[in-house]
């Protein structure tokens, strides 16, 4: 019993002692405690350093993410300003494609009208009297109109393309009559024709003919010579011209 109260006041002696002590430990800043203290700061301190560094890494990795993708979005400009290259040359190909068709059908037209034959023969349907000076004699009945450049309503002859031209024309006028007449291109007497049957008691005839280089839109029509259209006889008078 003695024992049991002897050990029970050395604990209870101890107990104390260690309370003392601990609280005198923080009071006093023992240098345990500091140790202690100090290493966990130093390991803390490590810890961060590490985590440090790895973000150093981590910031490494995404710069050179970053520079990959900068590199490959250089390369993708590149590849689209490519692609608009060869779609504008896509497009100024199809232009030239077009133009050319274009040229190509124009050039098949002129040559489609360049084919066309060029020949017209028309004679004359109504008695002509007293013609006046200069007048354009008409020659009204189509016979022959291949290209339709000679009109009937006007009597003239429109050259429709360039070339080597061949004219010629046949009048007759009644007996105590006369008929003189020209052929012209723009106004300009190429040839004249003598018909003339003053003193003669049957019909006259006379023909004429001209080979002239024409150029598209020259004109060419006959016309009396002067006021000496008296009498230009029908039916057996004639124009006719052809491109050579
Ligand atoms: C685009 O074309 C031009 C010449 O037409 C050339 O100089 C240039 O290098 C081309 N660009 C690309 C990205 O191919
Ligand atoms: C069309 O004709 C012109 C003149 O004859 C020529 O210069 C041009 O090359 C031709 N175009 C084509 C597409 O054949
Ligand atoms: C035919 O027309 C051309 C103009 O295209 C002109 O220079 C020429 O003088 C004309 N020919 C005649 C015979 O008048
Ligand atoms: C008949 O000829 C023409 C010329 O071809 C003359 O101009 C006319 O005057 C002439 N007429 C007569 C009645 O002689």
């Amino acid at each position: 019993m003695v024992m049991n109260c002897f050990i029970y006041i050395l604990l209870c002696i101890n107990f104390i002692q260690n309370v003392v002590c601990y609280n005198k430990r923080i009071l006093s800043n023992d240098p345990d405690h500091v140790e202690t203290r100090f290493n966990q700061l130093e390991q803390r301190i490590q810890s961060l350093a590490s985590q440090l560094a790895q973000n150093d890494n981590q910031m490494i990795q995404m710069e050179n993410t970053i520079h990959g993708l900068s590199t490959r979005l250089a390369e993708k400009d590149k590849e689209v300003l490519a692609l608009q290259n060869i779609t504008h040359i896509l497009t100024e190909t199809n232009a030239q494609k077009d133009k050319l068709i274009l040229q190509l059908s124009s050039n098949v037209t002129a040559l489609q009208f360049e084919e066309r034959r060029i020949a017209f023969h028309a004679r004359m349907s109504t008695d002509k009297t007293h013609l006046a000076a200069f007048a354009t004699v008409k020659f009204e009945t189509i016979v022959t109109n291949e290209g339709q450049a000679y009109s009937p309503v006007t009597g003239v002859f429109t050259c429709p393309q360039d070339g080597t031209y061949s004219f010629s024309w046949t009048l007759i006028t009644l007996a105590g009559n006369w008929c003189n007449t020209e052929f012209v291109v723009d106004g300009n007497t190429i040839a004249y024709t003598h018909d003339e049957a003053n003193s003669s008691t049957d019909h006259k005839a006379s023909s004429q003919s001209a080979v002239v280089l024409l150029k598209k839109g020259n004109k060419t029509w006959i016309r009396a010579h002067g006021s000496e259209g008296r009498r230009c006889y029908p039916k057996w008078s004639s124009y006719s011209g052809f491109k050579v």
